[in-house]
C-alpha cells in the first residue's frame, strides 16, 4: 500500500518539476524557484546584466543567455536579466512584491548531456567498438541511444551530430556514418534489437540498407545526415548515450 502511494507520490512531484522547467533549445533550461516567490532583491545586493520590457516569459527566458536567471513579473511583462544566482542575503524576505518570480538556469541533465523531452542524451567524441560503446554507456547509467521515431532521430541529427554536410554530401559514401547506436541483429541475423532486447520499430535506413554484406554487419551506425548502416560491430566509431532525464 505504501509503495503504490510513494510510486503515486512521484509521479505527482515528477510532473511538477516538468511543469515549472521551461525548455527553450538544447542549452537552455529554466526552473521556478518557489522559495524566493513574490520577492524582489535589495538591489544593493543584486547586479543586473539588464532589465527586459514587454517580453512574455518565454522571451524573458531567451534573452538570458549567459545569465545566471531572471527575474519576472507576468503584469508587468518585464525581466531583470540577472549576473549570477540569487540566496537568501539577496532579499529583504519581510517585503512582499506581489508578482515577481525567479527563474534559474539549470541544466538538469547535468555537464555535457542535452535535454530532449523527458531523456538527457550524451555525444562521446570517442573511438569505441560496438560493445565498448554498450558498457560505456551503461556505466554512466544510461544507455547506448534508441531512437523510436522520427522526431527524436531527426533532433539527435540537428543537435548532437557534428555538423559535416561535406562529409555525407556524396549519399553513396559511408565515411560519415561513424556513431553507433543501441541496434543490433547480433541474437537473430534480421532481426534488429535494442540493448534492452525491444525491437527495433522505427527505422531510417540508407538506401539498400540493412545489407549486412558479407554476412558480417550486425550493429547499426548513425550517418551524419541522419540516416542508418548496418556495420562490423569491431569498427571503432564515436557514442552516442541516452537516459531517462530523471534516472
Ligand atoms: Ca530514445
Ligand atoms: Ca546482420
Ligand atoms: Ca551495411
Amino acid at each position: 500500500m505504501l509503495g503504490v502511494f510513494s510510486k503515486r507520490f512521484a509521479v505527482f512531484m515528477t510532473f511538477f518539476f516538468i511543469r515549472d522547467i521551461i525548455s527553450l533549445n538544447v542549452n537552455l533550461h529554466f526552473k521556478r524557484n518557489e522559495t524566493f516567490k513574490d520577492l524582489l532583491p535589495s538591489t544593493a545586493y543584486v547586479s543586473y546584466i539588464e532589465t527586459k520590457n514587454d517580453l512574455s516569459v518565454f522571451e524573458c527566458a531567451g534573452s538570458c543567455v549567459y545569465c545566471a536567471g531572471f527575474l519576472y513579473h507576468s503584469e508587468l511583462r518585464t525581466c531583470p536579466l540577472l549576473e549570477t544566482l540569487l540566496n537568501e542575503t539577496s532579499f529583504n524576505s519581510s517585503h512582499r512584491d506581489v508578482g515577481w518570480e525567479l527563474y534559474e538556469s539549470v541544466n538538469v541533465c547535468g555537464l555535457g548531456w542535452h535535454l530532449y523531452k523527458t531523456h538527457c542524451y550524451k555525444y562521446l567524441d570517442l573511438k569505441a567498438t560496438w560493445a565498448e560503446a554498450k558498457e560505456h554507456c551503461y556505466k554512466t547509467e544510461a544507455y547506448l541511444v534508441q531512437i523510436e521515431s522520427r522526431e527524436e532521430n531527426e533532433w539527435i541529427k540537428e543537435n548532437l551530430l557534428p555538423a559535416d554536410p561535406e562529409l555525407c554530401y556524396d549519399s553513396t559514401t559511408y565515411s560519415c556514418c561513424d556513431t553507433w547506436i543501441g541496434a543490433s541483429d547480433q541474437v537473430k541475423e534480421e532481426v534488429f534489437q535494442w540493448t534492452n532486447k525491444e525491437n527495433v520499430v522505427f527505422t531510417n535506413w540508407k538506401p539498400y540498407e540493412p545489407n549486412d554484406a558479407n554476412g558480417n554487419e550486425d550493429c547499426v551506425s548513425l550517418c551524419r545526415d541522419g540516416q542508418w548502416n548496418d556495420n562490423i560491430c569491431n569498427k571503432t566509431f564515436n557514442i552516442i548515450c541516452e537516459r531517462y532525464v530523471f534516472g
